[in-house]
């Protein structure tokens, strides 16, 4: 038998470059689906490009899926392509839609035309709970997403079950609380505060500009979400699994970690800018991952303060690297 081959989409982002790593350990032939740009973004992936295989297309193009699949015939596919930041959005909530939400039926189209026996996960997202219905959640509490991209990975949550139950294919949705690690998009609230408390521990900056503080999420560690990706393509029936730590934190204790690990008080530094809070929030997310550890013995290691402490070294490295002798 030929070696196993996983086709990622969204390689080139914070979670395609860790599970293209762990699909290699495990001796897959891992090809990337990237879309054409003037300039290519390939930094979480430059450490990989002798070790995987690129293929240009795009999720809005039902053709190029096609293709795609049929020239590479995956055993696997991941579909973590998406317009993933919540406020852009609002800005731009039908383009959002047509990657994060019509992307996913043209991809599994293509997998319904080429190879229905592919097997597919759906990366999908605690934001579709939103306005929590109930705490903590779990694969079964209903849903109420607060923002045009929750609203999105909504459609592309059911359309993944009704393919399954359609045409009967392996189709799993993975609903995926917030994950992160040093290669998480600079935007994102924890690699903002990292960076934020990094530079100015070295002189770099004054303050940092942040939004809503109280904002509660369940924070995990994003190489080891991938793994729970990985597992549950390998069980024998498909299935939807909530994937997060059983615990919360605010951005305020984030800040307060993030900060005192580098002897500061981030109440001298941070500053509330009402720019960054969103039309509509999502107060607070916990996921009950009870059913990802019973029938996928997944769950995670890292501790919230080892997370931060992470970022906000990595952060300082680079940074300390980087100083420029004006202090800039
Ligand atoms: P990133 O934003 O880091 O990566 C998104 C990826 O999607 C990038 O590789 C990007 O490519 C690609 N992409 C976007 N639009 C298209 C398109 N039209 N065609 C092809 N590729 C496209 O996301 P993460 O790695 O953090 O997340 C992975 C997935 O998991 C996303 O779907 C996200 O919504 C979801 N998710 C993430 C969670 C998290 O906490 N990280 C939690 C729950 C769900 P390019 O480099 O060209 O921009
Ligand atoms: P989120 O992540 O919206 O949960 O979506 P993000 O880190 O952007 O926000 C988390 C919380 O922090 C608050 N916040 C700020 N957020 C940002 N980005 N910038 C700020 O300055 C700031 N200040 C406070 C936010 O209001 C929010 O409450 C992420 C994405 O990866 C999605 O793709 C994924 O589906 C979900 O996690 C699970």
């Amino acid at each position: 038998m030929g070696q196993r081959c996983a086709l990622i989409t969204g390689i080139t982002g914070q979670d395609g470059s860790y599970l293209a790593e762990h699909l290699l350990a495990r001796d897959y032939r891992v090809v990337g689906m990237v879309r054409r740009a003037s300039t290519e973004s390939f930094e979480r992936i430059a450490h990989l490009v002798d070790r995987i295989e690129l293929e240009q297309a795009d999720l809005l193009d039902q053709l190029s899926l096609v293709n795609l699949l049929q020239r590479v015939r995956p055993a696997e596919v991941y579909n973590l392509a998406a317009q993933s930041f919540v406020p852009t959005s609002f800005s731009q909530p039908l383009l959002t839609g047509e990657f994060t939400a019509l992307g996913v039926t043209r991809m599994l189209e293509a997998v319904r035309l080429v190879d229905p026996e592919i097997r597919f996960y759906q990366a999908s997202s605690s934001e579709m709970f939103g306005k929590v219905q109930e705490t903590p959640q779990t694969e079964q509490t209903p849903f109420y997403p607060r923002s045009p991209y929750g609203v999105a990975k909504l459609y592309g949550h059911w359309i993944t079950i009704n393919y399954r139950e359609s045409y009967g294919i392996y189709a799993c949705s993975g609903i995926l609380f917030n994950h992160e690690s040093p290669r998480r998009g600079r935007e994102f609230v924890t690699r903002k505060i990292a960076e934020g408390a990094a530079r100015i521990a070295l002189g770099l900056q004054e303050d940092l500009r942040l939004g809503n503080l109280d904002a509660r999420r369940d924070w995990g560690y994003a190489p080891e979400y991938v793994d729970a990706m990985w597992r549950m393509l390998q069980q024998d029936a498909p299935a939807d699994y909530v994937v997060g730590t059983g615990e919360y934190h605010s951005c305020r204790e984030f800040c307060e970690i993030a900060f005192g690990h580098l002897g500061l008080d981030y109440r001298d530094h941070v500053r509330l800018d009402p720019e960054l809070l969103r039309p509509a929030e999502v107060e607070t997310l916990l996921a009950d991952p009870s059913r990802a550890r019973e029938s996928l013995g997944w769950s995670p290691t890292t501790s919230f303060e080892e997370l931060v402490r992470i970022m906000v070294d990595a952060e300082t490295a680079h940074w300390r690297e980087h100083k420029d002798p004006a202090g800039r």
